[in-house]
């Protein structure tokens, strides 16, 4: 089991934020409707070969479980949680990047994106997750597959992930690009845009 740095750190809550017990489901528009046997998992962008996984394939892959916070830009945060899933490590590896690949485009279902450096896309506890609490993930928290960003705020922890895509500029995704921050560091309080 891999534990999430800040759930090592003495005060666990980032400034601004409460704890909560319960898990909130937010999300811009509808809950998608998605059929297992045509889902698929894209690896686009700057990769030697695009890669296409669907849903067995994509559970056959080794999975991490990690352990972490949630924090959320609206000020809540749930501790102890525990993720099964991909780690993005292992769908790295799928693929050759070529070299001026620094940032990725993670995609959802209805055109939904999220940005992030390569750097903390890769960092050791981030995952494709399949599980939460050693449950399939339910369909308003993102099955069949989300993505987990624990140093980040959770706008980042994209739900009902069908892809990623190495890009070679940052570029905001889509809460990003309504006001959110380019980067988000809960810790740093990198809410909003105008920050
Ligand atoms: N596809 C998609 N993923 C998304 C969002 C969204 O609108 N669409 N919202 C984000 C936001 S703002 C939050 S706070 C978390 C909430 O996840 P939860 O509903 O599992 O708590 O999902 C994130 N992932
Ligand atoms: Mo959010």
């Amino acid at each position: 089991m891999i534990r999430s740095p800040d759930t090592l750190r003495e005060d666990r809550i980032p400034p601004g934020q409460h704890l909560i017990e319960r898990w909130p489901v937010l999300h811009y528009g509808e809950v998608p409707e998605i059929d297992i046997d045509t889902w698929k998992f894209e690896i686009t962008g700057l990769v030697e070969e695009q890669k296409e996984l669907d849903y067995e394939g994509f559970v056959e892959l080794p999975r991490v479980e990690v352990f972490s916070d949630i924090h959320c830009v609206t000020r809540w945060s749930r501790l102890n949680n525990t993720w099964e899933g991909v780690s993005t490590r292992v769908i790295k590896d799928l693929v050759k990047i070529r070299p001026e690949a620094e940032y990725v485009m993670v995609h959802g279902a209805g055109g939904f994106t999220t940005n992030l450096s390569l750097e903390d896309f890769l960092e050791e506890d981030v995952l494709f997750a399949i599980k939460h609490d050693k449950e399939t993930l339910t369909p308003e928290h993102g099955y069949p597959v989300r993505l987990v960003v624990p140093r980040l705020y959770f706008w980042k922890s994209a739900k009902w992930v069908n892809g990623v895509e190495f890009i070679s500029e940052n570029r905001p995704g889509f809460w990003e690009s309504n006001g959110y921050h380019i980067h988000g560091d809960p810790w740093r309080e990198e809410r909003y845009s105008s920050n």
